[in-house]
């Protein structure tokens, strides 16, 4: 078994909920931060057996779209060191990761 753990846009979170409960996952969804853009993002959890993660991924890669931003957010920027300076920069599909699990148990 897998803990897929993936950061995904907020605005992606209804369309990519529904297709995983419908293909019959499960996943835990947590509000979470991007350290970088201080902006809100999702985080889900999902327990899956190994010969189903390719279906997930598929399913993330479909559903979580690239998005260009601008932001001046940067360390030099916040500490006053230089002035704001629009970047853009690419943000998403969704940013996964691959974890083996040791033990799974519903009690
Ligand atoms: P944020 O940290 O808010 O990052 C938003 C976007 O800003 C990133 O998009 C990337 O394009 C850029 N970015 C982040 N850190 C950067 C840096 N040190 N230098 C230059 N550009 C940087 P994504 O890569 O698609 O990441 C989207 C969100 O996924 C991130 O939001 C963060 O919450 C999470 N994430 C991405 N990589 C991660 C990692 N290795 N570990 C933990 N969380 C990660």
């Amino acid at each position: 078994m897998k803990l897929i753990v993936a950061i995904i846009n907020s605005d992606d979170s209804q369309t990519v909920l529904s297709e995983i409960t419908k293909a019959g996952f499960y996943a835990t969804k947590l509000s979470t931060t991007g350290g970088f853009l201080r902006a809100g993002n999702l985080t889900l959890l999902m327990g899956v057996e190994d010969d189903k993660v390719d279906t997930l991924l598929e399913i993330l890669r479909t559903n979580c779209r690239k998005r260009e931003e601008i932001t001046s957010v940067s360390p030099a920027f916040e500490s006053g060191v230089m002035p704001a300076i629009p970047v853009q920069i690419t943000v998403g599909g969704a940013t996964v990761f691959v974890l083996d699990v040791e033990q799974f148990h519903k009690m």
